[in-house]
């Protein structure tokens, strides 16, 4: 039959082909034969021969798929690509940022284990997930005796207490107010520093980490509030 131009119907991911004829003078009448599918670099060509004469169609093999970052809290740098081409890939990504934290690269795995992911070869053929791995900052806490001299440095988890230099001579674990007692009125004001209605002095940071772990937090007014009920917990950090 005469045939007009053929009609290609490729798979999705370009692995086949059928090619469909249709009769010039009755277009009720169809053909559809399988071409043959050979790929070169990322072009696909269908090739088929039909009543003597050959056809051929070309079909891009290049995807984009997604990359996803899970940042866990940091901030991504601006030039890393949300998505990648299959035919070209990522060459390197950018460290993102998180406060007081380093980044130690990036994982294909939520725990961040394995070998960290610098790069998106050509060829990839798939979705992407990126963890962010952080490692917290630590900072030299000097702890000093009455007299000024230094009675030992410590290293510690970034936190209030971080680079300061602070004295051990104080006794009230807990008297965040500094009225020379503990008492609930200590867990409000530290949970007024929380909610920045009050700034802290070196010696409060130092008395309202009840729990003694370096930074004040909400957990250090639960340690009081429990320590206040008679719970057995013990105030301050135990550094003498
Ligand atoms: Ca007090
Ligand atoms: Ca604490």
């Amino acid at each position: 039959m005469a045939a007009n131009t053929p009609t290609w119907n490729w798979a999705a991911d370009g692995s086949s082909c059928t090619t469909t004829f249709t009769c010039s003078a009755n277009s009720s009448l169809t053909a559809t034969v399988n071409a043959d599918v050979t790929t070169s670099g990322y072009t696909a060509t269908a090739s088929v021969t039909f009543n003597g004469t050959s056809y051929t169609d070309t079909k891009s093999l290049v995807t984009n798929y997604n990359i996803t970052y899970v940042l866990n809290g940091g901030t991504n740098a601006s030039g890393n690509p949300s998505t990648y081409a299959n035919n070209v890939g990522v060459s390197s990504f950018a460290a993102p940022t998180r406060e007081h934290d380093t980044f130690g690269g990036w994982y294909d795995n939520a725990n961040c284990t394995g070998t960290p992911v610098t790069s998106i070869p050509a060829g990839s053929s798939s979705d992407k997930t990126l963890y962010a791995k952080w490692t917290i900052d630590s900072c030299t806490v000097t702890w000093k005796n009455s007299d000024g001299s230094t009675l030992k440095t410590e290293q510690v988890n970034y936190g209030a207490y971080c680079g300061k230099e602070l004295p051990v001579d104080v006794k009230l674990y807990g008297d965040a107010n500094l009225d020379g007692s503990v008492t609930i009125s200590d867990v409000t004001e530290i949970q007024r520093y929380l909610a920045e209605l009050a700034d802290f002095s070196d010696k409060q940071l130092l008395l309202a980490d009840t729990n003694g772990d370096g930074t004040v937090d909400i957990s250090d007014a639960t340690h009081l509030q429990r320590y206040l009920a008679e719970y057995d917990v013990v105030l301050g950090k135990q550094t003498a």
